[in-house]
C-alpha cells in the first residue's frame, strides 16, 4: 500500500512531464520534492513585495484586532484581498501544477506567527493527520513574511517521513504548542531533522504526510509564516463532513468540495460571515472526536 502510494504518486509525475515540461520547477526539484516530501526555498516574490505584504498584514492586526489576531489565524484569505492574492499567486500555483497537475484546490490558509523572544513552538506532526482528506495527499506551501531561521523557530522536516502512512499522535494541548490540538509524534530523530531557513518573499512545500516541527523564535523580529494548508488535486476526498476549498487552478470536475467564496473588498460583511462558516467547519474537522477545543 505504502509504495504504491508513492509509486503512484511518482507514475503521475513522470506523465505530468511526458505531457509537458514542468512550468515552474525543474525536474530534479520535482524529483526532489517526492524523494524527501518536501522542497524550500522556492522564490516566489522578492523582498520588497514581502515587506508590503507585511505591512499589509501588520495594519490589520493593528486595526481589526478582532478579526487578525493569534487565537482568529484560519483562512483570514477570506476577508482580505491581498492573502488571497497571495493564495492564487501564479508562481505558487505554477509549482502546485508541475505537482499535483492540472486541477488543483485549496482547502484553506493559517498564520503561524511567533512573537520575539516567545515560547510559542509547533510539535513533531503530519498534517493530514485530522483534516479528513483522503487519500491523504496534498501540499503545503510556507510563505515567509518575514525572514524564518534557525534562531526565529522555522520549520524542520523529516526527511522521507511522507513515505509512511500517519504515525500515532497524541494530544497534548500544551499551553505553548500553537497546534490546533497540541498534537505530537514521539520518538523523533530529531538529528535527522532539516532547518527549513526562507527569506522573506519565499516558500517552502512540504507533503501533507511529512513530519515537521517548529522551535520557539528567539530573535528580535516577528517570525510571520502564511500556511497554504492545503493545495489538494480536485480528486481528493473530505471525509469527515463537508468543507470549503477554493478551485486555484484548471476545472473541479468532481465537486468534492463546497466552492468557497473570494473577498471582492476588505472587511465586507459577507465575507466575514463567510469566513466565521468556514471556521466552524474546520473547528468541527479539526477536533473531531476531542474532548478539548481551542478557539484556533
Ligand atoms: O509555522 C510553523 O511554525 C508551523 C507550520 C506548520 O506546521 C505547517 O505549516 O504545517
Amino acid at each position: 500500500m505504502k509504495s504504491n502510494l508513492v509509486c503512484r504518486n511518482r507514475e503521475t509525475v513522470r506523465i505530468n512531464e511526458y505531457i509537458h515540461m514542468p512550468k515552474q520547477l525543474s525536474p530534479a526539484q520535482v524529483e526532489q520534492f517526492w524523494n524527501d516530501g518536501f522542497l524550500f526555498p522556492v522564490d516566489a516574490f522578492d523582498g520588497v513585495q514581502a515587506k508590503k505584504y507585511r505591512n499589509l498584514l501588520e495594519e490589520a492586526e493593528r486595526d481589526h484586532p478582532g478579526e487578525i489576531h493569534a487565537e482568529h489565524r484560519n483562512n483570514a484569505h477570506y476577508i482580505l484581498k491581498f492573502l488571497d492574492e497571495i493564495a492564487h499567486h501564479p508562481v505558487i500555483l505554477d509549482v502546485m501544477e508541475d505537482l499535483l497537475g492540472p486541477d488543483v484546490l485549496l482547502t484553506g490558509t493559517v498564520l503561524f506567527i511567533k512573537e520575539p523572544q516567545t515560547p510559542a513552538f509547533v510539535s513533531w506532526h503530519q498534517d493530514s493527520t485530522y483534516t479528513g482528506i483522503e487519500p491523504k495527499e496534498g501540499i503545503t506551501v510556507w510563505v515567509a513574511l518575514s525572514e524564518a531561521s534557525s534562531e526565529s523557530g522555522c520549520m524542520q522536516m523529516i526527511p522521507e517521513s511522507h513515505h509512511q502512512g500517519i504515525l500515532e499522535h497524541h494530544d497534548r494541548f500544551g499551553e505553548n504548542n500553537i497546534l490546533t490540538r497540541g498534537q505530537t509524534i514521539e520518538g523523533i530523530e530529531k538529528e535527522r531533522a532539516v532547518d527549513v531557513t526562507l527569506k522573506p518573499g519565499q516558500i517552502s512545500l512540504h507533503h501533507v504526510r511529512t513530519v515537521h516541527s517548529s522551535t520557539p523564535n528567539r530573535s528580535d523580529d516577528r517570525r510571520i509564516g502564511l500556511a497554504l494548508q492545503s493545495f489538494i488535486a480536485a480528486s481528493v476526498k473530505q471525509t469527515l463532513g463537508e468543507d470549503y476549498a477554493l478551485s486555484v487552478r484548471g476545472q473541479d470536475p468532481f465537486q468534492h468540495f463546497l466552492r468557497a467564496r473570494r473577498p471582492q473588498s476588505d472587511y465586507e460583511p459577507e465575507g466575514i460571515a463567510f469566513r466565521e462558516a468556514a471556521n466552524q467547519r474546520l473547528s468541527d474537522i479539526l477536533y473531531h472526536g476531542s474532548e478539548l477545543k481551542r478557539d484556533y
